[in-house]
């Protein structure tokens, strides 16, 4: 299969420091560097989210966003699976296991995002009242975050990555995971913390976030 050309990755022109490392193009470029595919950057402001063209590409006026040979694509777990079906660093030949693949992908987005999502809302993005109500709330997210973070912690254990070698998977997995990093829910179970760093100290995890990194310092306001 031929690699795509021309490819180009919508990117946050801004964001609050406090995202820096979590913003999802990361996965995008992440799949990107396994697959040893070259791109370039779409770096979209808050008026271009919000036109028309913007939204032809992304409907939600969100990134990530990709184009290549005419394709114009969104949802950062999309594009890390287009990207994995063509790439055999990301998916394995054998049709079942990459059905495992799709089904681990679909696992991060589906049943481990979710809670997580809703504990980072309730934690760093929610502004009410925080009475008996909203801690009984969060007291029940918790723990709904920490049984899926034991499901997969089991999963894990004994395995380098969640299916023997790595695969597109783990990207989403790790980067789920990273919404977690202000807290010890990760850290204070070793197969997940072991798992989270294993993944982020491949080479091409850290060129992903260096130039996800780089893009917010490049295109920050100037005091
Ligand atoms: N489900 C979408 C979520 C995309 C999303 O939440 N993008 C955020 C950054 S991580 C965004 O663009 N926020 C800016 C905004 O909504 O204006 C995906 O995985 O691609």
């Amino acid at each position: 299969m031929t690699t795509p050309q021309a490819i180009q990755v919508s990117v946050l022109g801004w964001a609050p420091p406090i995202v820096h490392g979590l913003v999802r193009d990361l996965r995008v470029r992440w799949a990107l560097e396994e697959a040893g595919w070259p791109y370039s950057e779409h770096v979209v402001n808050q008026a271009e989210q919000a036109s028309a063209k913007y939204r032809e590409l992304q409907p939600f006026g969100q990134v990530p966003a990709m184009q290549c040979d005419g394709l114009k694509l969104f949802e950062s777990g999309a594009i890390v699976h287009y990207i994995s079906e063509r790439s055999p660093a990301l998916m394995p030949d054998d049709p079942a296991a990459r059905s495992q693949v799709t089904a681990w992908m679909f696992g991060a987005l589906n049943s481990i995002e979710p809670p997580i999502m809703m504990l980072n809302v309730l934690d760093m993005i929610y502004q009410g009242p925080k009475g008996d109500e909203y801690n009984g709330l969060r007291a029940w997210v918790a723990g709904w975050v920490e049984s899926r973070l034991d499901v997969l912690g089991g999963v894990l254990e004994g395995k380098e990555y969640v299916l023997g070698r790595f695969t597109a998977a783990d990207v989403l997995l790790t980067t789920v995971l990273r919404i977690l990093r202000d807290t010890d829910y990760v850290t204070k179970r070793s197969v997940l913390d072991a798992y989270q760093r294993r993944c982020e100290a491949r080479p091409a995890f850290k060129k992903a976030l260096k130039d996800h990194m780089a893009s917010f310092e490049k295109h920050a306001p100037k005091t």
